[in-house]
């Protein structure tokens, strides 16, 4: 049991319990993106431990899928388990000015005090824009204070903002949020997102950029 907005970390134990040795070997989890493995060769009788974490808002239940290959055939096994989340408040949609700065202090380009601190804000990522994989802090630091950001820039910094909020609990794919600045709800987060990369993908660069920004400004 943990609450809302808490970050779990699974670990998969994986063992290779035949007689042969197994390559490839990897693991995927429907609710948690990018499974850490510290090798993919499990010779016969070999285990390792595998982890991966996320921030749940709600009770989930997750599947795991670890699959190996032996000259060729592919061998797989699942698992799954539950964790249950105490409802919470969600927090607050916060804008792009306090995800710069809670990302200057925790590069050290800033000696502030930031709200986040660095080891929850490296949780909340990697974070996948459109296409652009942020896996760092230094990466998110250099995204969100590009200077004089072209208009398609501007579009992943917002939307960056945008999903660290939601890595950071103010909604879920099911929370209705304002997309279009007139501080009422009117789709639910998964839609507006979709709409967004809809846009971006069409080059409507400034049309995805309100909707992630006006996601972003909705609580203020
Ligand atoms: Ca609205």
């Amino acid at each position: 049991m943990v609450n809302y907005g808490e970050s779990v970390r699974y670990n998969y134990n994986v063992a290779n319990t035949g007689n042969v040795p197994l390559s490839n070997v990897t693991v995927s989890d429907d609710k948690c993106a990018h499974v850490y493995c510290p090798k993919n060769i499990l010779s016969a009788g070999e285990s390792m431990t595998c982890n991966c974490t996320v921030v749940l808002t709600q009770t989930t239940t997750n599947i795991a899928n670890v699959t190996g290959n032996y000259s060729g055939t592919i061998v797989s096994a699942t698992a799954n388990a539950t964790v249950n989340v105490t409802p919470g408040q969600r927090t607050e949609m916060r804008t792009i000015g306090f995800w710069k700065h809670q990302f200057a202090v925790a590069t050290g380009n800033n000696r502030g005090k930031a709200q986040i601190d660095s080891t929850t804000l490296q949780i909340y990522l990697p974070i996948n824009v459109f296409g652009n994989e942020i896996k760092t802090l230094d990466e998110g630091y250099n995204v969100l204070w590009i200077t004089k950001a072209s208009m398609k820039e501007r579009v992943i910094q917002q939307c960056f903002a945008t999903l660290l909020n939601f890595k950071n609990g103010a909604a879920t794919n099911d929370t209705f949020v304002d997309t279009n600045y007139d501080k009422s709800t009117d789709m639910k987060f998964s839609d507006a997102i979709n709409m967004a990369t809809s846009e971006f993908n069409v080059g409507n660069y400034e049309g995805a950029k309100n909707i992630c920004d006006s996601i972003n400004n909705m609580d203020e």
